[in-house]
């Protein structure tokens, strides 16, 4: 976060600060084998509406994507590494300067798969919107500040499609 916060001209602390006292949910994901692999889909294409994931591929089974320049891409696992995705929450914090990754997973003909995320979000008495030094840096605010509280209230009420529910936080020109 300190390095990230960096990268975006800022204080090291600003992004991190943000993060104190926030949230870690956790999610086990078990893949069982399909036989008609080609026709199901093990997670859809979603891009987490939290601020960093931590993701463990627990066993050596391909099964994860990420969207780039509109192709899939397979994200091979490396045993005992995170795989640590931008979420919405820090793409609205930075103003869009970062964005979070689209990302599916698919399932194996002959082999089970599992895989641990870990997702960080901030305190849920707080807000989520562009940091005020970005919104003076761009000039403008890309995405609109809402509660913490009805952050979640949005994404829970939506279906996991894509990084659709950016859209609603979305600022026009
Ligand atoms: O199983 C995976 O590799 C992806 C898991 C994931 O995207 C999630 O739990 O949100």
């Amino acid at each position: 976060m300190k390095f990230m916060s960096r990268n975006l001209g800022l204080n090291s602390e600003t992004l991190a600060s943000k993060f104190e006292d926030g949230t870690q949910g956790m999610r086990i994901n078990y893949y069982p084998p399909c036989v008609e692999a080609d026709k199901v889909i093990g997670l859809t294409p979603h891009s987490d509406a939290t601020g960093l994931t931590l993701l463990l591929q627990v066993n050596d089974v391909q099964g994860l994507q990420i969207k780039k320049n509109g192709k899939w891409i397979v994200v091979k696992p490396v045993p005992g590494a995170f795989i640590v995705n931008i979420g919405d929450i820090i793409e609205i914090m930075s103003n869009g300067e970062f964005k979070s990754i689209e990302h599916r997973a698919v399932v194996n003909p002959e082999k089970q798969r599992i895989s641990i995320a870990a997702f960080h979000s901030p305190h849920i008495k707080g807000i989520v919107g562009p940091l005020p030094d970005l919104v003076k840096k761009h000039c403008k605010a890309n995405y609109k500040t809402i509660s913490t509280e009805d952050y979640i209230r949005l994404i829970v009420t939506n279906k996991l499609d894509g990084k659709t529910q950016l859209d609603f936080l979305k600022q026009e020109d």
